[in-house]
């Protein structure tokens, strides 16, 4: 005999939201099983390659492109003299100007590193070796090789930016305690272990592109315009993606050039962008500077924040990496003023790199608080604790939930916080100094229309379909538990299918908004797709519940049943069977109506100017963590290991925790790296980055991490999202590298204040 344990809610093979279900595309990731964007088996494909610069500014004066054309192979070589007749798209806002022509290959050079032409081959061998023979002659001009250049110009002061309360300067000149510091970051990457490229091909004008991407829509959208096409006529598919951390969510120029080359060969064009070419196909995290004043009673109460910051930006386009975004939110102060400034330097331009803005923001306050705390000899916790803020400052709006107290406290006593020694230097572990530091990090709820359409199968199994993404994150699972809690079927029966813009549209995986949003679409459509079956049974002529009286069912287990002991119970097949139908569709939008996007739903998943940011209702919503960090410091060769973490997170309800649990540690590697490894090396003579490889571009590996336990604090927070849960996917790394930053002056009494930590700064 064989005894069936009943499968109880919430354990790891019940698979209803909450519970630890593995992450069903792993072992197709880890099998090969998964097919890439660049492994698509397209026929009659030609191989495009990129041509880039080796100056930093100037003019393209002059393309030879003799010798390529003669090479063997060579279909077709593309310079800035081929109008290839596309126009301006719009921004990720949905702005777009007027009838502009676009030219991915342009004459004008803003970096070094810009594709200024590009070969197509019969073979990737012959376009990589025809792409070498093109000759290109510059004009070169004098670049602007960073922020500390001296031809920089001006910080542009950005006043939407600015944020200011109470009157921060005057507050700060009779502050008792005043303390002062500029941070810095570098020039960061992504690195997604899956570089970017695509299969482009065109079927008249219809335009199927293999692309990995955060957002198969947004990406359609901008396809579309540069080639003038109806939306429906581009479709991008991209089911499976090796990581992204912010750099997939847009089209770039490479993807304009390999679709413009497929449409004049009229033959499907392979660019795969190579892992040198990651560093300037697309921008990373951009490099920040900033300054903090804080004024503070003797008791280590804030009375004042003054903060300024900049970051470098392109010349060509604006990306601020703002470094106060997390500064007006974290703590109680009366008076504040923040602004962010940008420097155009000839860089590509950079990028969302996982949280952005916060980041950066993070490693600067929260470095910050840790002064504070030793100029007042206040331990860093409790100074936080003592300039809590019960209310969002700035909005003055209460928070919707804040469990960061919580965090503080179940952090710490995992940690083993007080017994911490609050001196620098005093604490050993042989010829290590030993330090512990704490830093906190926030990021905001963001809310987007998304739809999810759900199939109930003759056969009694579940499809869930949808245009939204999955890079690692976990919404191929998720989906699936959502459904399977609704409809009452184990998850294996749920079919979910995403990456497609020609599917159900959704917003982008980025922000960390697509959980929120997506879950929510699955559960009002399956919900919905439950209740119509449960209506046919009761009143459809041919359903076998007609005789049984009932007038409510329910669905569990596979079966639907009258809910009464011995009362009448029908598989799901059976009942459709019966009722004659093949399958019960429903489609839902994750927001309520009224709130599902101007211009109808197509603008709002496809541009971003329909998100609600976290203070678009009553409340200020957003997600936030406590990080705990043991660091060992070699005291000859400054080396420093973190040794042991406890990071504790109020992301409000976590749909799987191990998903979550491994977001966040995802996060927290990030930020191991960012503090101790991550730095683009710029050449000063030419504006090149030296180190764009995985060889000299260090991230870290496993034999940096320490064991990282992650604690989640949270209660469900039904304001901001359909479910409860609040985004999990970005703030694992707020805060990692100040709390890193402030562990290392605990062991060494050494403030590092521009990453990374490396040893050359402790010594
Ligand atoms: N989750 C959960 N409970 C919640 C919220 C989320 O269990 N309340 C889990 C789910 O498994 C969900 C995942 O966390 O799939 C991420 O959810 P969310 O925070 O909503 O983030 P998105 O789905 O919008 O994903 C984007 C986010 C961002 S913005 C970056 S950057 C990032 C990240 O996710 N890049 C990643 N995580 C990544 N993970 C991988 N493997 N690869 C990347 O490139
Ligand atoms: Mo995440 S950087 O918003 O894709």
């Amino acid at each position: 005999m064989t005894i069936v344990e009943p499968r109880k809610r919430g354990d790891a093979s019940d698979g209803t939201i909450g519970s630890r279900l593995s992450r069903f595309d792993g072992r197709l990731k880890i099998t090969g099983a998964a097919t890439y964007a660049l492994e698509q088996p397209v026929e009659g494909l030609a191989y495009a390659v990129l041509v880039q610069t080796r100056v930093a500014a100037g003019r393209v004066m002059k393309v030879d492109t003799a010798k390529a054309r003669a090479a063997a192979g060579t279909l077709l070589v593309l310079t800035p003299d081929d109008d290839l007749g596309l126009k301006v798209a719009s921004d990720w806002y949905g702005n777009r100007p007027e009838d502009q022509p676009y030219h991915p290959l342009s004459p004008a050079i803003s970096f070094n590193g810009q594709a200024v032409a590009a070969v197509v081959c019969e073979t990737l061998e012959q376009a990589t070796e025809a792409a070498r023979l093109v000759d290109v002659t510059y004009e070169e001009a004098s670049a602007i090789i960073g922020f500390d250049d001296s031809e920089a110009g001006e910080a542009r002061s950005l006043d939407a930016l600015t944020v200011s309360w109470g009157d921060a300067e005057a507050a700060l000149a009779t502050s008792p305690v005043r303390i002062e510091a500029e941070y810095r970051t570098p020039r960061e990457y992504h690195v997604a272990i899956e570089p970017h490229g695509l299969v482009a091909k065109w079927q008249g004008d219809q335009l199927t592109i293999w692309e990995p991407s955060q957002w198969t829509h947004g990406m359609a959208r901008t396809y579309a315009e540069w080639y003038g096409l109806p939306y429906e006529n581009v479709r991008i598919v991209s089911p499976f993606i090796g990581g992204g951390f912010g750099s997939k969510a847009t089209a770039y120029a490479y993807g304009a050039v390999a679709t413009a080359a497929a449409r004049k060969l009229g033959r499907p064009v392979k660019l795969a962008v190579t892992r040198p070419q990651t560093f300037t196909a697309y921008g990373g995290r951009a490099a920040t500077r900033q300054t903090i004043a804080l004024g503070a009673s003797a008791d280590g109460v804030l009375q004042s924040i003054v903060h300024g910051g900049s970051s470098e930006t392109a010349t060509y386009a604006d990306f601020p990496e703002q470094t106060n975004a997390a500064t007006p939110l974290m703590y109680a102060v009366d008076n504040f003023r923040a602004k962010h400034s940008l420097v155009s330097v000839n860089t590509v331009m950079p990028g969302a790199l996982r949280a952005p803005g916060k980041n950066p923001s993070a490693f600067g306050l929260e470095s910050a608080m840790d002064e504070l705390a030793y100029a007042v000899g206040i331990d860093p916790v409790e100074i936080r604790l003592r300039n809590y803020a019960e209310r969002d400052p700035q909005s003055g709006k209460p928070w919707s939930t804040r469990r960061l107290r919580e965090a503080l406290f179940e952090g710490g006593k995992a940690f083993g916080w007080s017994r911490r020694s609050f001196a620098p230097r005093s604490m050993r572990d042989g010829r290590q100094l030993v330090g512990w530091g704490v830093a906190c990090g926030t990021f905001p709820v963001l809310r987007a229309s998304s739809e999810a359409l759900i199939r109930i199968l003759a056969d009694g199994s579940i499809e869930v379909v949808s245009g939204a993404i999955d890079m690692g994150q976990g919404t191929y699972t998720i989906l699936a538990q959502t459904a399977a809690e609704v409809l009452g079927v184990p998850p294996e029966r749920v079919d979910v299918r995403l990456g497609d813009s020609s599917l159900p549209g959704a917003t982008v995986a980025g922000g960390s908004m697509l959980a929120g949003a997506i879950t929510g679409a699955v559960h009002k459509a399956a919900s919905a797709a439950r209740d119509e079956l449960i209506g046919l049974a009761l009143a459809d002529a041919a359903s076998p519940f007609r005789d049984t009286g009932a007038n409510t069912l329910v669905v569990a287990n596979g079966f639907v049943s009258v809910p009464r002991d011995g009362g009448l119970s029908v598989s799901i097949p059976e009942l459709m069977k019966a009722l004659g139908r093949e399958s019960i569709e429903t489609q839902r939008n994750t927001l309520p109506e009224g709130e599902q996007g101007p211009d109808g739903h197509k603008k709002a998943w496809t541009t971003m100017g329909s998100i609600q940011g976290p203070t678009a209702g009553e409340f200020s919503m957003h997600s936030w963590c406590a990080h705990f960090v043991e660091v060992k410091v070699d005291e000859d060769f400054g080396t420093t290991r973190v040794t042991r973490m406890v990071s504790a997170f109020d992301c409000g309800r976590i749909y799987n925790p191990k998903l979550a649990e491994s977001q966040w540690r995802g996060g927290i590697i990030m930020g191991i790296g960012q503090a101790l490894l991550e730095e683009g090396l710029v050449d000063q003579r030419n504006g090149r980055i030296v180190n764009n490889n995985l060889g000299d571009y260090l991230v870290a590996t496993n034999a940096d991490i320490p064991p990282i336990q992650v604690i989640s604090v949270g209660i469900p927070d039904l304001n901001a999202s359909v479910l409860g849960g609040k985004g999990v996917g970005e703030v694992g790394i707020v805060g990692v590298a100040p709390a890193i930053a402030n562990a290392v002056f605990h062991a060494t009494g050494k403030r590092v204040r521009d990453l990374p930590i490396t040893l050359e700064k402790l010594l």
